[in-house]
């Protein structure tokens, strides 16, 4: 257990805090301090396991030394190259070892630094794909209700989750959404994917007679969506996607910022569910957490298209001062090394059956309206305490946390998404926990 660490914060006021109440937060701090394997440890000394993985992030566990040194050899050796008309040989090396973790011709790379910048690269080469091809009115982007794609203005125009969406004014132009998959009636305590549902992503053809095919560039979808409270993809729901968009010219983007890194028990959701995008976007688990990095993966056809033109000219005008920083390069390798070495991916699924019936042990316990799971994933769904949303789901994460163990609450649903370096009596360990608060909460 790393040593206790004292901090005496001073002013709470100067740091404005990102999807936090401020004020409930300044007037009541929960900082961190350490972190190490499956533990943070607070302010106050306690010992907490992580069931989020950070912010979903934190794949192979805490504080792991060999990215650790990776990141503290490159600062050293290279802190910083530019990243426009100049290069640095490690960076040629993640994008060829990233593509080799997705199948097909997933096989270029383009580098950002948050999920946000990648969903708006992926959808500014969507767009610009279809003009350099001559297809210029080929502008609109699809999203779906209740999808979350980062807090970019592309991001939250494609986005569903109105909340993320009502203060900024009218965002991009020629959006429109498909149906989210939920239906707890139907759906309620499945293992797993849903039975039913799969049809709804017929509703893409109803949008492409409205729009018309030729002014449609891309959809976007989270393969399982998660910041929304983890709604798992019906049966058939992603293939019927991928044949409509195929039948209609129009390119699919799978967000992978959180399913990416064997969150599902398998390299990327595209292995999990043997379907082929034509750009997937990663974040999160690409360095563990510990350097900001990002990628979208594009298909070679999808590359191809820019690669004309005048040799002088540059064939896509964006990127990032930090594309393919040395730091988060360094880390992406050491976090890829640890993720092949410890066949992390494949652990995950192995105890994909155990984390099921732990979660799913939580029905009957009072609140409980649903329980869905994926992976080393699950939404736990709690019925609102009446006139007041997220309360109820707030309560549980501030018991939690008492309890010395780090759940996520999106209103009333608790998510988690633990390292996946969990093992079975650390998954008993959690659910015990929060079974306990759920007994205990009003
Ligand atoms: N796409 C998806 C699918 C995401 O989940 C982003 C894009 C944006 O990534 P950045 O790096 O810009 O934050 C995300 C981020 C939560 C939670 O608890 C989820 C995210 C971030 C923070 C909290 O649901 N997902």
């Amino acid at each position: 257990m790393p040593a206790r660490v004292s901090v005496a914060p001073n002013n709470l006021e100067s740091y404005w805090m990102p999807f936090t109440a401020n004020r409930q937060f300044k007037a009541n701090p929960r900082l961190l301090v350490a972190a190490e394997g499956m533990h943070y440890t607070s302010a106050e000394g306690k010992r907490i396991l992580d069931g989020t993985a950070g912010l979903w992030c934190v794949n192979a566990g805490h504080a792991r030394r060999e990215i650790a040194d990776a990141i503290h050899r490159q600062a050293l050796q290279l802190d910083y190259a530019p990243a426009f008309q100049m290069g640095h040989p490690l960076v040629f090396e993640a994008a060829s070892r990233l593509a080799a973790l997705l199948p097909g011709d997933l096989d270029h790379v383009f580098f950002a630094n948050s999920g946000s910048e990648a969903v708006d690269t992926a959808l500014k080469i969507a767009i610009a794909y279809h003009r350099v091809r001559g297809e210029g009115a080929r502008t609109r982007l699809i999203g779906r209700e209740r999808g979350y794609h980062g807090v970019g203005f592309g991001g939250i125009s494609v986005g569903g989750i109105s909340n993320n969406r009502r203060l900024f004014g009218s965002m991009l132009p020629g959006v429109d959404h498909l149906p989210h998959t939920y239906d707890r009636e139907r759906q309620g305590f499945s293992r797993g994917q849903p039975e039913w549902g799969g049809h709804l992503a017929d509703e893409l053809e109803r949008i492409v007679a409205l729009h018309d095919a030729s002014t449609i560039a891309a959809v976007i979808v989270e393969p399982l969506a998660g910041s929304t409270g983890v709604l798992v993809p019906p049966k058939g729901y992603l293939e019927r996607l991928r044949a409509i968009c195929d039948r209609h010219g129009i390119l699919l983007i799978f967000d992978e910022v959180i399913t990416g890194f064997g969150r599902l028990g398998a390299s990327f959701a595209v292995d999990r569910f043997g379907v082929l995008p034509d750009m997937v976007t990663c974040a999160k688990g690409l360095t563990n957490g510990t350097v900001p990095m990002a990628a979208v993966i594009a298909r070679r056809f999808v590359y191809d298209a820019f690669m004309r033109g005048p040799e002088l000219a540059v064939e896509f005008p964006h990127g990032y001062t930090y594309s393919g920083h040395p730091l988060a390069v360094a880390a992406a390798l050491a976090t890829m090394d640890i993720y092949v070495r410890e066949d992390l991916f494949a652990r995950a699924r192995a105890l994909e059956s155990y984390w099921e019936d732990a979660v799913h042990s939580l029905k009957g316990l009072a609140h409980v309206v649903d329980l869905r799971n994926l992976g080393l994933v699950a939404g736990i769904e709690l019925a609102p305490i009446a006139g007041k949303p997220a309360a109820r789901g707030f309560d549980v994460f501030l018991r939690c946390l008492e309890k010395g163990l780090l759940v996520r609450t999106t209103g009333d649903i608790v998510a988690l998404s633990p390292p996946l370096v969990i093992t079975r009596a650390q998954i008993d360990e959690l659910f015990g926990i929060l079974a306990g608060v759920l007994k205990d909460v009003a």
